[in-house]
């Protein structure tokens, strides 16, 4: 209830709402005191929200209710780490629900909802509760603004006039620009509503701010590192299946920019659109009082070079002056924390913010001064950035920083790799209605429901039906000789394109780059011969598809509601697992490696089965395990993570008998599929 209609006053919710709110008087607002408001609503699920003694909140009230918050902006980090830390210290719950009931009430929504979804989930008396997914509260994040004034005449309809059903509005697939810009051909993929959910989520779980306890998590500065390299990797395959070449980093912060991007999208929090880039805008030193934002182009110009210059010399400078080495084991968590910067960075008066700032350049390149009263554009925003092409021009440069320093790192070599007494003898992928080795991929329609995110309207339900990729189920089969004893082995699957923007096969430290990891579990090997069957919905990469879109005629039915259906969390969407392909069958590389698990296990105490709703299984290669160590012990990304040893000039050449290739084609078909009609077996 507390996320629900974010812009709207607690008080105002009438007759269908799950919960209702008594609230002490010194919560209201002045001219609502004397009506005795708190009282109007009896019923089953009130909430007695008790007057405690507030904590100073100061800072985050300072806030404007209508401005755009963001963390990259270091005065709204600042106001959130220190919200965060309030709502940490509050020991008792029902303390905690009524000091975040005053703040819902009085504060900012967007600093809100950042800060009381950190505590939710990392405050021990909250942390086995799932989320709601942000597009339901916040819509206008996601979801072109024309079709609101359309999903407020739906809802009046619905609630005022009986038998009446709402109809789902839809959203065309191709709304923010024609294909006369090139770069739109991957929009389906940057506007993708279960990828921009998953880069909210993940931030929410590695804020970069904050109590240190909230923030130092294992290997989270390598994790940054990561899961923004798959990312720009992923973003790669889907343009060379557009026949667009690989992104290329915005190194030279002075040239101009020639990605556009106009977002159509509305702020509802602040009553404006979001602002749009033309093409070929210039970065500017940014020089901001409102939001006491001032740096310039050359402090990120120093920051790069001073990164770049520990890569290469495989040692940092601590902010007392002490020269760290880069080592191999802690080496890549070091620089993540320096370059995102999170607040564990080791020297940031030396290393700057240069992440986190770059978002905020790119964000505010068009009114740096604030001369026309505008706010950050998407890719300053953590749940829009991944919509706008300079995110991962952006992100280019930032995984430069860590391809380069992990080119210092010696190869692995043939005994790191290899798993004596394990090889693999073929690699099939199955699927019902496809050839073997193809993966079959098509649109899909799915419907959003927008009722708790439709501030101001009636109740009742009103739909978004929106278009995205998918792909036809499928499953691996891996066949495998085990001359050793009954052991255990992770299984690594990985896909890449089979030839670059040339067409032309690739060398092995290119195609290393390009390897998007899709599956990786443990699996116990019998003695002579194994297969290994997998199906791709047990991916440990992805949350299933039914908790990013719900099926909306099992909701209805499901005890307790659809809040008990849908929060997997983190996790990259099922439907975009498999990159787009082509019409005429897109050729690629299926990877398998099976690594020996002596080597790959985590000893963690606090390990056990994490308790999530709905039998979510963590999405744990991207996102982590909550609250455990992360669950592999290589480093993240292996074995691609580095150059090749000597010797190795193609992927062919990389290759223990522990490991294989297969090729497979990725088929796309440009057929719609309505919602509901996708058999998901
Ligand atoms: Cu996820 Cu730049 O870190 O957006």
């Amino acid at each position: 209830a507390l996320f629900d209609r974010p812009n709207e006053p607690l008080f105002l919710p009438k007759g269908d709402e799950q919960f209702t709110f008594h609230i002490p008087e010194d919560y209201l607002e002045d001219r609502f005191k004397k009506k005795n408001i708190s009282d109007r609503f009896g019923g089953e699920n009130v909430v007695d929200l008790k007057r405690i003694t507030l904590p100073d909140l100061d800072l985050p009230l300072q806030l404007k209710r209508t401005e755009q918050f963001t963390p990259f902006i270091p005065l709204h980090r600042q106001m959130a780490g220190q919200l965060i830390e309030k709502f940490l210290a509050i020991e008792d719950l029902e303390d905690f629900v009524s000091c975040s009931a005053y703040c819902r009430q009085n504060m900012n929504p967007l600093l809100f909802n950042y800060a009381f979804s950190v505590a939710l989930l990392h405050r021990n008396d909250t942390r086995d509760i799932d989320l709601p997914p942000l597009h339901e509260f916040f819509p206008d994040k996601f979801i072109d603004y024309g079709i609101f004034s359309k999903a407020r005449m739906e809802a009046n309809i619905s609630s005022t006039v009986e038998d009446i059903q709402a109809e789902p509005i839809e959203v065309p697939l191709d709304y923010t620009a024609s294909d006369l810009d090139h770069e739109h051909r991957v929009a389906y993929f940057r506007e993708d509503l279960g990828i921009n959910l998953h880069h909210w989520h993940w931030h929410l779980v590695y804020p970069f701010l904050g109590p240190r306890r909230v923030v130092a998590k294992d290997r989270r500065g390598e994790i940054f590192y990561f899961m923004h390299q798959q990312i720009i990797a992923r973003y790669n395959f889907e343009r060379l299946c557009n026949r667009l070449a690989r992104v290329k980093k915005l190194i030279d912060l002075r040239a101009p920019i020639p990605e556009a991007y106009f977002p159509k999208l509305d702020s509802i929090t602040a009553s404006r659109a979001w602002a749009a880039r033309s093409p070929n805008t210039l970065l500017q030193d940014i020089n901001r009082e409102t939001e006491q934002l001032v740096f310039d182009i050359q402090d990120l110009e120093r920051w790069r070079d001073r990164l770049y210059e520990a890569v290469s010399t495989g040692r940092v400078i601590n902010s007392q002056g002490q020269s760290i080495p880069l080592t191999e084991e802690k080496g890549i968590d070091i620089l993540g924390d320096l370059i995102e910067a999170s607040s564990l960075s080791i020297n940031r008066n030396l290393y700057g913010d240069l992440h986190n700032l770059g978002h905020a350049a790119l964000g505010l390149a068009h009114d740096p001064e604030f001369k026309y009263l505008e706010n950050v554009s998407v890719v300053g925003d953590l749940a829009t950035a991944m919509r706008d092409p300079v995110f991962y021009r952006w992100h280019a440069l930032i995984d430069d920083i860590f391809v380069k320093y992990k080119q210092t790192l010696t190869p692995y070599t043939v005994q790191q790799l290899g798993f004596d007494g394990i090889r693999i003898n073929s690699i099939e992928v199955n699927s019902k209605s496809s050839p073997k080795n193809q993966f079959s991929t098509f649109w899909q329609q799915s419907d959003v429901n927008l009722a708790r995110g439709m501030d101001f309207a009636p109740r009742g339900n009103v739909f978004a039906r929106i278009t995205h990729l998918q792909h036809q189920p499928f499953e691996y089969k891996i066949k495998v000789t085990n001359t050793g004893q009954q052991r255990q082995g992770t299984v690594r699957i990985f896909l890449a394109p089979k030839f670059d923007e040339r067409g032309v096969p690739y060398l092995f430290n290119d195609e290393r780059k390009m390897m998007i990891e899709v599956d990786r579990f443990v699996h116990n090997f019998k003695q002579q011969s194994d297969t290994i069957t997998r199906k791709s919905q047990s991916s440990s990469l992805i949350i299933p598809f039914e908790r990013t879109f719900r099926n909306l005629k099992d909701t209805a039915s499901v005890p307790g509601g659809i809040d008990a259906f849908n929060f997997c969390g983190c996790g990259w969407p099922e439907h975009m697992m498999i990159p787009k392909g082509t019409p005429e069958g897109f050729p690629a590389t299926l990877f398998v490696m099976v690594s020996n698990y002596q080597f790959d296990k985590v000893e963690d105490p606090k390990a056990k089965k994490s308790a999530t709703s709905a039998g979510c299984e963590p999405a744990m290669i991207y996102c982590g395990i909550r609250d455990q160590k992360y669950p592999d012990a290589r480093p993240m990304g292996y074995p691609f993570d580095r150059l090749g040893r000597e010797g190795v000039n193609t992927l062919r050449d990389f290759l223990t008998p522990n490991m294989l290739t297969q090729d497979v084609v990725i088929k796309f078909s440009n057929v719609i599929v309505p919602p509901g009609s996708v058999s998901r077996t």
